[in-house]
This record gives structure tokens, sequence and C-alpha cells, in this order.
């Protein structure tokens, strides 16, 4: 059995697609299923369903063999223990710093010491502001970080841009890019020893089938 680990929201949008062009069709409808474990059209396949940063978790300690996550994820992650196989050139978006539109006045004078950077990715962005020789104080969110600024608690954000409406909606603009984010194929080193024969064909049609 090859247990393959995908994240809900946009991953798992593109995902489908990805999949049944590889010939890996769903039983069910993963967007509207409440199971969390879902065969596939290729009997030693299965897929299971969990949050986005959970996918390394899985993946390293074996409870999945294969997983699909986002650079983002991956680098915040740290990406220890598992092997990063291909881009799948899905759900791509870019990691930014963000701050309120039209300058940097609206600050005062916390902007003569220290930054304060609101974020749910706390590694990437200590290393991105570190490397820049920038002090910056990172306050750790999970979720709506462009709430953050309006509010007085960060200067900055650090977050996930696509279309860039979100930003707009709430006066904010991307001043800087940090990374450029894709979905990654991940897979635990231990199967991909075991189980190779069994992972090799799965592996090589979703990097087949990556970007189109
Ligand atoms: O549910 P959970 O809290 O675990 O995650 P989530 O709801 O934050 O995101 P989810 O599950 O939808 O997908 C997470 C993964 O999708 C990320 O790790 C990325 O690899 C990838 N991805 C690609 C994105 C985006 N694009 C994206 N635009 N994840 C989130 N966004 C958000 C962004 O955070 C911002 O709030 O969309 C908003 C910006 O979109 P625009 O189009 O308005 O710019
Ligand atoms: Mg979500």
């Amino acid at each position: 059995m090859v247990t393959l680990a995908l994240s809900k929201g946009r991953i798992l949008e593109e995902s489908i697609p990805l999949l049944e062009r590889a010939g890996i069709v769903p039983e069910e409808d993963l967007t509207q299923t409440r199971r969390l474990i879902v065969g596939t059209s290729v009997p030693d396949i299965r897929l299971v369903v969990i949050r986005a940063a959970d996918v390394p978790t899985y993946v390293r300690y074996g409870a999945a063999d294969l997983g699909i996550a986002g650079k983002d994820v991956l680098l915040e992650d740290g990406g220890e223990g598992l092997y990063e196989l291909a881009d799948l050139g899905i759900a791509a978006c870019r990691l930014m710093v963000a701050s309120p539109a039209g300058g940097t006045g609206r600050e005062g004078a916390r902007a003569w010491t220290r930054l304060r950077v609101a974020t749910k990715y706390v590694r990437i962005t200590e290393r991105y502001f570190a490397s820049r020789g920038i002090q910056a104080d990172i306050i750790h969110l999970y979720g709506s970080m462009e709430l953050a600024p309006l509010v007085g608690l960060a200067d900055r954000i650090v977050d996930l841009v696509s279309s860039g409406r979100t930003l707009a909606a709430n006066g904010l603009e991307a001043t800087d890019h940090v990374l450029d984010v894709s979905a990654w194929l991940v897979a635990n080193p231990a199967a991909m020893k075991m189980k190779y024969e069994a992972l090799r064909p799965v592996i090589a049609s979703l990097a087949k089938e990556r970007g189109k």
C-alpha cells in the first residue's frame, strides 16, 4: 500500500487534476467528503487529507510514504528527514513582505528601533531579516496576517500573495520578495528504499504531469 498525503485548501484543488491526469482517481470527491482516508482507482494507492503544515510530519514519520506540500511549509518545517523529489509547479504564489500602502510615516517612532513583523513563517522570516542585518521582532500568528498592521500589532507582515487582492482589500502593499512558492512532491526516505518498486511509477507519473 502506498499512502500519499495531500493538504486541504488550494493544494488539494490543484492536486486533484494532477492526480487524475496521472491515472490516480480518488474514490470520493475530496473537496466534499468528511473521510480523511480515501481510496483511489489504483488499488494499492490511498490518500490522506490533512492540514498543510502537517504534511512534513506525516511523511517524516512514515505515516505517509509520499506527500504534496508547499515550499513555504517545507522550508518552515526545515525539511529534515524528507526527500524533496519534484517541484509539481502547482499552487504557485510568492512569499512577500508587505506593509501599509503609501509609505512608512505611519510606523512612528518604533520604526527607529525594531521592526515588528507578524507571520505564520517564523523561521523563514527570522532568517530573511537576519540575512539583511535588520533587527526584527517576529510575532507568530496562525492566520489572517493582513489584520496585524491594521490594528497596530505589527509594522510589516510576511505572507503568501497570489493575486494580491487580499493585500489590496486591506490597504497593504507588497514591498519585498522573500521566496517563490509552489507545491513539491516529498517522500519518506525509508519508504524510498523499502517500497521503491511501488513508489517509482507513482512518482514518475506525478512528476511527468507537473506544471501542465
Ligand atoms: O488551513 P491551514 O491553516 O492549514 O492553511 P491555509 O488555509 O493558510 O492555506 P491552504 O490550506 O489553502 O493552503 C496552504 C498552501 O497553499 C500554502 O502552504 C501554499 O503552499 C499554497 N498557497 C498558494 C497559498 C496561496 N497560494 C495563497 N494565496 N496559501 C495561502 N494563500 C493565501 C495567503 O495567505 C493570503 O491570505 O491567500 C491569500 C492571498 O491570496 P491573494 O490571491 O488575495 O493574493
Ligand atoms: Mg485552510
